[in-house]
């Protein structure tokens, strides 16, 4: 009898394997052209959530990225105009705090990320620490990257100030 519960617990502990094993890899496409700009993968570590960008073919410089609420890239309709990734809704905000204050606040969106830096040739390496969030609170959700930086404020701009987002990936 006893042998038999422990083979039961050990099939079990293998199903739940890959499972729990917390790591993403989320493909990213520019917005507007559909083409891939490489991945970014997510995993779970000591300080908080890790991403590992492997981009490329984006604008040097620093860009806003946030965690999104809706796990869709697609474009919107806002004012009569269509507006691309706005399907993604906004910051993932589980809270309902209404305020972007950047990754190292307790008080605003949860999904607002470190800015992501691109270098001169536009690739991005540089690995994002995020203290409140885990591999899990990616699933069904998107990655959006904007057009411009991000002061994790909403003054003088709202949301950081990045303006258009111009890639996008669905975390599955
Ligand atoms: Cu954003
Ligand atoms: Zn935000």
């Amino acid at each position: 009898m006893r042998a038999t519960v422990t083979a039961a617990a050990l099939v079990l502990t293998l199903a739940a394997g890959p499972a729990l094993a917390a790591k993403a890899v989320i493909a990213v496409t520019a917005l507007e052209s559909g083409s891939s700009l490489g991945t970014i993968e997510a995993v779970d570590g000591k300080q908080g959530l890790v991403l590992k960008p492997k981009l490329f073919g984006l604008p040097a410089g620093p860009h806003g990225i946030h965690l999104h609420q809706n796990g869709d890239c697609s474009a919107k309709e806002q004012d009569g105009k269509l507006v691309p990734g706005l399907a993604a809704g906004g910051h993932f905000d589980p809270k309902g705090s209404s305020k972007h204050m950047g990754p190292w606040s307790e008080g605003g969106h949860q999904g607002d990320l470190p800015a992501l830096a691109v270098n001169g040739d536009g690739t991005a390496t540089d690995p994002l620490v995020v203290p409140r969030l885990k591999v899990a609170d990616l699933k069904g959700r998107a990655i959006v990257i904007h057009a411009g930086a991000d002061n994790y404020a909403d003054e003088p701009k709202p949301l950081g100030g990045g303006g258009p987002r111009i890639a996008c990936g669905i975390v599955k």
